[in-house]
């Protein structure tokens, strides 16, 4: 199996890399904040709990966010692998990624975190607000708020992978495809050692 995470702050492309990732190494999709807009979408009590957190750019609890992990795994006993997008995002979720993959005797293969410069970030973020319906992009302020919230929550588990050895740095400025291009030749080179 192979696992990997795909990480960095709101708006660095995580989602959109993600799409040509899985398509590229045959792995399955696991976006925490696509499985969170679906709940809200059907309108299930764990959707309108979520919303309450993602509409005031905060991060939804850690134990909502691992038990829907936990069950997206087994709907997918058979994948050859996962790419981790969005997820984990906070120490408490690392660790229990970690539990999990180790049940499934396996591990997370390495950690790809997308570097972008602030003001890119919010300007990608704009521009989504326009069009993308979502409610935690229409305001600037809730947006301001995701990047105070992944500077003190979510970059910890930056170091965490740092230490195990795992976190490789990736120029996440660029056109779409040049940042692909980036990331297969990374993933190309590890998978053929
Ligand atoms: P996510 O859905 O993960 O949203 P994101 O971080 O904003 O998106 P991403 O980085 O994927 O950006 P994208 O590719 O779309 O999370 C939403 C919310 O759900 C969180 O705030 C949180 O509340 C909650 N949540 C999710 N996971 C959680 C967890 N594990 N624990 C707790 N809470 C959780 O790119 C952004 C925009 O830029 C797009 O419009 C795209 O078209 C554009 N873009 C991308 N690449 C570009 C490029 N190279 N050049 C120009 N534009 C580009």
């Amino acid at each position: 199996m192979y696992n990997l995470v795909l990480f960095g702050p709101p708006g660095s492309g995580k989602g959109t890399q993600s799409e040509k990732i899985v398509e590229h190494c045959g792995l399955v999709h696991l976006s925490t904040g696509n499985l969170l807009r679906e709940e809200i979408k059907n309108k299930t009590p764990l959707g309108m709990e979520a919303k309450s957190f993602i509409d005031k750019g905060h991060l939804v609890p850690d134990e909502v966010v691992i038990g829907m992990v936990d069950s997206y795994f087994d709907a997918h006993k058979d994948a050859k692998g996962f790419l981790f997008d969005g997820f984990p995002r906070t120490l408490a979720q690392a660790k229990a990624l970690d539990k999990l993959m180790a049940l499934k005797k396996t591990a997370i293969a390495q950690v790809l975190m997308l570097d972008v410069d602030q003001e890119e970030l919010i300007k990608r973020l704009v521009h989504r607000g326009k069009t993308s319906g979502r409610s935690d992009d229409a305001d600037e302020n809730i947006q301001r708020k995701r990047q105070e919230v992944y500077r003190s929550e979510t970059l910890p588990v930056a170091d965490y992978y740092t230490k195990e050895k795992k976190l490789a740095n990736l120029d996440g400025m660029g056109s779409i495809d040049e940042i692909f291009g980036r990331i297969c030749s990374y993933i190309d080179k590890k998978t053929k050692k």
